[in-house]
């Protein structure tokens, strides 16, 4: 059994020194809601950057064991993932030429939504996902899953009873994975000769600009630039033939990776010819980022304090991971915010992890009342805002990040 926690002293791309940039302190596992008060165990929140690569990464690895095999999140209660995923598919079906007879695989598919997305334009699909209750969900929505990590027995399992694929998306699993080097390995396996791999990460120059600290928790392992990953890809045997930044989940990067041995394209060269520009090879690019986090928390919790001193009453709307280390972080519980609504059926009747906050249908809005909705999922707030007002109403609305401020 791997032990719980690891210490990480070498950059999981390069294997070279690496340098803590930010300490969040020592918190609880993001998507690892409670029961009742139990008590969680919390781990330390430590970002550290390569001098060599400038790959940013956690200082600790969590066992993925722990974060992986029962999940809470689940992408298809987003009506903007779904529309997201839909374009995606479309997307890549036409510029990758592919046909009713091309396979997709998908790793870290979740409750199978991309993968739905591509069998309604005729393509063979299968999943590769750790969680099980999530491939229970998939496989209801007639989706073939293989219930483990990516691995080379996975890549085995497919090519034997399905060939190798035409394409192999890896949208927000590729930040959350440790041995980037045996994914690369498996995913050249996998693909045929033609084949492309699509990876969609957060964006860590939108996390910078936007100061969405809150997207660091320790799922994700890995906060890329085009620069940190171009380095890894081509150190791995492969070629980032294009990266597009796209906008999801506050900014993300959706990079194509072909199953050769060649240098990044012109375009790929030219991005991270913009990025250099922007000093994200330069460390004090990052601390300088950590120092401004502190301000966010005060902040917050100013604002916040002025709305409970007009005697109104707060509560949040979406409870994300994200939220977790925002709530953590800055320590606010059930004094600031009464409770958090969410859809996600699974995560209703639960309280958040550390903060012990309790997570209620959205119907709960409606019975209770409240004054302002702090919209934890900032992200989503369009969709969040809108679905409030048809359905429940008025209410003040609240974003947190880059500094909170009212909606309208
Ligand atoms: O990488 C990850 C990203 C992709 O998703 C995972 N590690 C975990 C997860 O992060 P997150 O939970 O911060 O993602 P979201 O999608 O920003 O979370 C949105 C939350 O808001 C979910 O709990 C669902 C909820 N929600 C809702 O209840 N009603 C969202 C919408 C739009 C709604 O209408």
């Amino acid at each position: 059994m791997r032990a719980t926690i690891k210490k990480v002293t070498r950059c999981r791309s390069c294997a070279n020194r690496l340098l803590v940039v930010l300490s969040l302190g020592k918190t609880p596992l993001a998507n690892s809601f409670v029961k009742s008060d139990e008590k969680e165990k919390s781990f330390p929140l430590v970002v550290c950057i390569c001098e060599s690569c400038y790959l940013v990464q956690l200082g600790h690895v969590v066992n993925p064991e722990l974060m992986f095999r029962n999940y809470l999140y689940t992408t298809g209660v987003s009506e903007t993932f779904r529309r997201h995923f839909a374009s995606m598919s479309t997307r890549l079906f036409a510029e990758l030429k592919l046909t009713p007879d091309s396979l997709v695989v998908d790793i870290g598919s979740n409750d199978g939504l991309l993968l739905g997305s591509f069998k309604k334009l005729g393509c063979r699909v299968i999943g590769i996902e750790p969680a099980s209750n999530l491939v229970s969900i998939a496989e209801k929505n007639g989706i073939p899953t293989i219930n483990d990590f990516f691995s080379d027995s996975a890549v085995h399992a497919i090519t034997v009873k399905y060939g190798r694929a035409n394409l192999v998306t890896a949208t927000n699993v590729f930040a959350h994975v440790d041995d980037v080097a045996s994914f690369l390995s498996s995913a050249k396996k996998i693909l045929n000769k033609d084949g492309t791999l699509v990876i969609e990460v957060p964006y860590i120059r939108r996390m910078i600009e936007m100061m969405t600290f809150d997207t660091i928790y320790h799922e994700h392992l890995s906060y890329f630039s085009a620069l940190s990953i171009v380095n890894l890809i081509a150190r791995n045997g492969m070629q980032v033939s294009k990266i597009e930044e796209v906008d999801i989940h506050g900014g993300s990067l959706r990079v194509f990776v072909k199953n050769r041995d060649a240098r990044p394209t012109v375009a790929v060269q030219r991005m991270v010819s913009r990025e250099i520009a922007a000093r994200l090879n330069n460390v004090t690019t990052y601390e300088r980022f950590a120092q401004r986090i502190t301000k966010s928390k005060s902040n917050l919790l100013q604002f916040l304090a002025s709305v409970k001193e007009s005697k109104k009453t707060i509560v949040g709307y979406g409870a994300a991971a994200k939220a977790n280390t925002l709530l953590n972080y800055c320590g606010i519980g059930v004094d600031y915010i009464e409770y958090i609504v969410d859809d996600n059926p699974l995560k209703q009747g639960l309280f958040t992890p550390g903060t012990h906050i309790p997570v209620l249908p959205s119907s709960a809005l409606f019975e209770r009342r409240p004054d302002c909705i702090l919209v934890l999922a900032w992200n989503l707030v369009d969709e969040i805002v809108t679905k409030v007002r048809q359905n429940y109403g008025q209410f003040e609305f609240i974003v947190p990040l880059p500094h909170p401020r009212y909606v309208r």
